[in-house]
């Protein structure tokens, strides 16, 4: 079966590309372009024809041919590069679905195929889906360094040294003790325990790699008509959430994902703190008390020319805050000093906005930094780390005078766990669920 899509987006735009990966595919090049000899691996300039009725589709256009094994799924495939206006592109793809054992390639089926043809690892295939799809540069910077390898290289090596102290237990199981060194055991569960260390650091990284992914998330609190919504409104560059003079305003909890100048966070607005009086504005405030728990960092904001601060604000000020001391365009009655990092700003002049901004940045990044190797970046991963280090606890309760056979096999299980984070062993369970995100084209 061949398989084709636009890889780019759709048009109008100056160029689209369409990719077509299978067997046919350098007969199909040819029959479309009426071109005898298509030169692999480099450019050729052609004419796209409907080779029903001979009509010219593209009139100057592009062929890459990359002949298999050395293309990106691993099987013949190439590129055509047409003008990307939208007529273009749906008679291109009409023609090529007309072609014999040729349809329209499924979401990520192109990466599906360089995976199953050993052409990339899980890890890779996932992150050339994290690419595709990062928003800010912190995303952009993750991604980057997944698809280099560095992340499968780390599994791989743990994976290794796992194997290796596997092999030192199974020699044990075979071989009669007087043809062994004394102390292999000894150092088979050394090496056991220091990996146990390494995954168990990975697990413990405050779940860094996937909230790149996904999003920080800071949360706006504080008393009503502080300027939280305006806020909100500010940062996110648009009239999300409604602004008035009215205490009150905002009952419910509105979210909006931005990319803070790098840094991909999910803004949450919030009705403001005060007594309830009703049911509505109960249930608002207990949302947004859970949104301050659930926050990696939340800005209180305060009015500047408010005289008190309450005792309920006040305990929301602690080290995963920012305040922020705002309205400084108006007179202050009271000179407020804090123990956290404050920002004294007018939201509504925008004035030191950017102060702001650069103290979440700085805060998110020393909450999250991580000096592993490998950070995870999806709760997959997660969960087969997890598995892995049960297998190897109880690798190490076994007793390994009795029980060496079992305990071996705890060590087979972990390593199977850990292989499939890179997609060594089980692949196939979890490829569905792998690629379903991807886009068409890729
Ligand atoms: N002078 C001044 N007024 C501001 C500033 N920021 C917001 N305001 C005004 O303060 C009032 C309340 O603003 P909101 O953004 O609705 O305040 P809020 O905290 O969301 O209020 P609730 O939703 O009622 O909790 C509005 O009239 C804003 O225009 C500021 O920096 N300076
Ligand atoms: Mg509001």
């Amino acid at each position: 079966m061949n398989i084709f899509a636009l890889s780019s987006g759709r048009g109008p735009c100056g160029i689209a590309i369409i990719r077509m990966s299978g067997p046919d595919t350098l007969s199909i090049c040819k029959l479309i372009s009426k071109e005898k000899k298509i030169k692999e691996n480099e450019i050729n300039l052609c004419k796209f024809f409907d080779p029903k009725n001979g009509t010219i589709i593209d009139p100057e256009a592009l062929i890459l041919w990359f002949p298999k094994p050395n293309s990106f799924t691993g099987d013949d495939l190439a590129e055509f590069h047409v003008h990307g206006s939208n007529a273009i592109i749906s008679y291109f793809l009409k023609v090529l679905s007309s072609q014999k054992n040729c349809r329209m390639a499924e979401p990520g089926e192109f990466t599906k195929l360089a995976f199953q043809n050993n052409k990339i690892d899980l890890l890779k295939a996932e992150s050339i889906g994290d690419l595709i799809h990062s928003e800010t540069e912190l995303q952009r910077k993750q991604a980057v360094n997944l698809v280099n390898g560095h992340a499968s290289k780390y599994y791989d090596d743990l994976r290794s040294k796992l194997i290796k102290s596997l092999s030192f237990i199974e020699a044990k199981i075979d071989f009669a003790e007087d043809d062994l060194p004394e102390n292999v055991l000894k150092e088979a569960h050394k090496s056991i325990k220091s990996i146990h260390s390494d995954i168990s650091k990975i697990i413990n990284d405050n779940k860094v790699g996937e909230k790149i992914r996904d999003g920080f998330r800071v949360s706006i609190v504080g008393e009503t008509n502080v300027g939280k919504s305006s806020l909100l409104n500010l940062l996110s560059k648009r009239d999300a959430a409604i602004v008035s003079d009215e205490a009150g305003t905002t009952r419910d909890v509105i979210e909006t994902y931005l990319n803070l100048d790098g840094y991909p966070v999910i803004l949450a607005d919030t009705a403001g703190i005060r007594e309830a009086k009703n049911d509505i504005e109960k249930k608002g405030i207990s949302l947004a008390l859970s949104k301050f728990k659930e926050a990696d960092l939340n800005i209180v904001v305060i009015d500047n020319s408010n005289k008190k601060i309450s005792d309920k604000i006040s305990s929301m000020i602690n080290k995963d805050s920012i305040v922020l001391l705002n309205k400084s365009d108006v007179q202050a009655k009271e000179n407020h000093k804090f123990d956290v990092d404050a920002v004294l700003a007018s939201v509504k002049d925008n004035k030191n906005i950017d102060k702001l901004i650069n103290l979440i940045k700085k805060k998110l990044n020393k909450k999250f930094s991580s000096n592993n190797s490998a950070l995870i970046t999806r709760e997959r991963h997660r969960v087969k780390l997890n598995e892995c280090l049960k297998e190897i606890d109880k690798f190490l309760k076994k007793d390994q005078n009795k029980d060496l056979e079992l305990a071996a096999e705890d060590l087979r299980m972990a390593t199977r766990h850990l292989g499939s984070i890179v997609g060594k062993v089980d692949v196939e369970e979890i490829l569905g669920s792998i690629f379903k995100d991807f886009c068409i084209g890729k």
